[in-house]
């Protein structure tokens, strides 16, 4: 029986895309045994197929059960020995980047952001979501970009312009403003003092195995399954 690593790799390789073999390949290969510490990998909030056809199951089966629990284990790993850390959560380590110790600041930065960022999107995500936001949300989003297609077009561009891997926000900013932005790499909103209410993730492993290189038809899948109630709760906490 053959394991899901070389599963992936037959996939891949079978499609043809044996350029994009060696980071992807690299990327699964981290996640090993989880590391003691005191993080943890949330279980999805459905399960693997919830989201057919929009996100195909088998890239959310490894994007959650390799690329995030490998965020969490190397979270762990790198704060290992710090208990004035371990008390925190992922959040107030991510808010206080600047103040942590310079051997660990960076770890947290990438490990850490790719925790609570992976945790948040599982969340904005859901079986039989996308259409649009409603009340307080809708009225906010409406005030903000001009109707929910203007906003659409905003976060698209966003999230179509990232180079190479990073993830496109809708966030609160330190002015309480709804904004659409991008982060690089796994870098938080949560980092330069703003809430993030909707997150996507455009790294390669979300969308390659279906989409392969077409990351225009990944973006416009995800908005199908977007749960907009968890992003106006999101919205009505920050009040
Ligand atoms: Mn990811």
């Amino acid at each position: 029986m053959i394991n899901r690593r070389e599963a992936l790799k037959t996939t891949i390789v079978a499609g043809a895309a044996c350029a994009t073999l060696a980071p992807l390949h690299t990327a699964v290969a981290q996640a090993a045994a989880p590391a003691p510490g005191p993080f943890s990998l949330p279980p999805l909030p459905y399960p693997m197929d919830a989201l057919e056809p929009h996100i195909d199951a088998r890239t959310m089966e490894i994007h959650h059960d390799k690329h995030h629990a490998a965020y969490v284990n190397n979270l762990n790993k790198a704060i290992a020995g710090k208990p004035e850390l371990a008390g925190k959560s992922v959040e107030e380590l991510l808010k206080s980047l600047s103040t942590l110790p310079d051997d660990v600041r960076t770890a947290v930065r990438n490990q850490g952001g790719g925790h609570a960022n992976h945790t948040l999107f599982w969340q904005m995500m859901k079986k039989s979501g996308g259409g649009e936001p409603k009340d307080v949300l809708a009225k906010a989003i409406n005030d903000s970009f001009g109707g929910f297609g203007g906003f659409k077009t905003k976060f698209t561009e966003a999230a179509t312009k990232v180079f190479g891997s990073g993830w496109a926000w809708l966030v609160v900013d330190e002015a309480g403003k709804l904004v659409v932005e991008s982060t690089p790499n796994q870098d938080s909103p949560l980092s330069a003092g703003k809430l993030p209410l909707l997150g996507l993730d455009v790294w390669e492993h979300a969308y390659y195995l279906k989409f392969q290189n077409r990351r225009a038809d990944y973006i416009e899948a995800w908005f199908n399954v977007v749960n907009w109630d968890f992003v106006g709760e999101r919205m009505a906490s920050a009040k």
